[in-house]
């Protein structure tokens, strides 16, 4: 297997810099097919003549590294497993979007045009996917989600898929699990508005919570680049709230959860998908305790395969796997499957079974993507304890 990893031309033209993040659902441009990426047998009989060109656009800088460099690792360790199998080789040609919309727009057209991918995974922000998936859409290449849980990525287009457990679901099962834990009965909510993931999850939130009849006593919004969060904080002192839902970046989550506990806020803290990371907690140090999240995996889930996963990655990387590196090591197995069920890697075969895994037994659970491209998987609720992640 050859991995690149490359910037990308950062090159973008001022439409796409103005394309808007509205869902659209756009039909193809005309892909053509490569006779040499169909081959004979099926499942675990598939032989393919032609190396199967997989593209990744993942967060390798800046902001959300703290992902990305997890879904690099899982996924190459897929990609490694699934070349040892034989019948099918891959290609993983990754590429760093810097956590910015430019470089995601410009690494997918490189994947798309000059690589000629059959198949994209990430990117890691939803903030970026709805731009980038409106790309792969128009040309005709499937892309899957590993991490980009806001809500209406799948309708995005028929070419969009994700193996990511969305944020509504993480939240429709951390929130009453911290209620029946900690009996909440009024919360503060606090979010940041600026990020369309974040901002989306703080929607399903105030559902949630309306749902359980748990009350909101204080709401209030920030920025993603914010670091002074002692106005928001200020407002949270002195209510007697049960929790705090947070609904933000890890870039956000450590000041404010840090200026949180010095300012005197000792209600525990619920969060979703983008908390469940070591780097968090790591970064968190002792205000980790307590903090309770939604997501797609936990290490101490037994789930097929989990074990052997955490060993073979710890042997890997030097350290242990964590939620994003196992959703990218699964979706290395998804696109396999997607491949094997008709023994072709052209972009149209690709779609059209990527839309039809139905319960496949991967590491994050039985999994199952429909044709909208929407994943169907039991998501997983944590809480920290002495400063690693245990099943609540
Ligand atoms: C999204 C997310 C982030 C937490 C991924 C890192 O869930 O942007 O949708």
């Amino acid at each position: 297997m050859r991995l690149k990893t490359s910037s990308g031309a950062a090159v973008i033209a001022a439409a796409a810099l103005l394309a808007s993040a509205a869902c659209v659902s756009e039909e193809p441009s005309s892909n053509t097919t490569d006779s040499a990426l169909s081959g004979s047998g099926t499942g675990a009989d598939c032989v393919i003549d032609e190396t199967v060109k997989i593209g990744a656009v993942f967060s390798l800088t800046e902001g959300a590294a703290f992902a990305g460099l997890y879904q690099q690792e899982g996924l190459t360790l897929a990609i490694e497993q699934l070349n040892a199998v034989g019948g099918v080789q891959y290609e993983l040609i990754v590429e760093d979007d810097k956590t910015t919309v430019e470089d995601s727009v410009a690494a997918f057209e490189k994947l798309i045009d000059r690589d000629e991918v059959s198949v994209i995974v990430g990117p890691t922000l939803s903030g970026m996917a709805f731009t980038t998936y409106t790309d792969a859409q128009s040309a005709g290449v499937p892309a899957l989600g590993v991490s980009t849980t806001a809500e209406g990525i799948p309708e995005i287009g028929d070419y969009i898929f994700r193996a990511s457990v969305p944020e509504e679901v993480a939240l429709a099962a951390s929130i009453p699990a911290a209620k029946e834990a900690l009996g909440l009965e009024k919360v503060a909510v606090l979010y940041d508005s600026a990020d369309e993931f974040t901002a989306s999850a703080f929607n399903t939130i105030t559902d949630v919570l309306n749902d359980e009849g748990i009350e909101i006593v204080v709401e209030e919004s920030f920025e993603t680049t914010d670091t002074d969060f002692s106005a928001q904080l200020n407002k949270v002192l002195g209510t007697e709230v049960d929790a705090v839902i947070l609904s933000a970046l890890p870039g956000a989550t450590v000041p404010l959860v840090k200026q949180a506990r010095d300012l005197g806020v000792e209600a525990p803290i619920v969060g979703g998908n983008a908390f469940n990371s070591p780097v968090l907690v790591g970064a968190l140090e002792d205000a980790s305790e307590g903090l309770i999240v939604g997501g797609a995996w936990s290490a101490a889930a037994e789930t097929t395969g989990n074990a052997e996963f955490i060993a073979a990655y710890n042997e890997a990387y030097e350290r242990a796997p964590d939620q994003f590196a196992a959703q990218a090591y699964t979706a290395g197995f998804l696109i396999d499957q997607a491949v094997r069920s008709d023994c072709d890697a052209n972009r149209e075969a690709i779609k059209d079974n990527l839309g039809q895994i139905l319960e496949f037994d991967s590491i994050l659970g039985p999994i199952s993507i429909d044709e909208s491209g929407e994943v169907t998987q039991e998501p997983f609720v944590q809480i920290v304890e002495n400063g690693a992640f245990t099943l609540l």
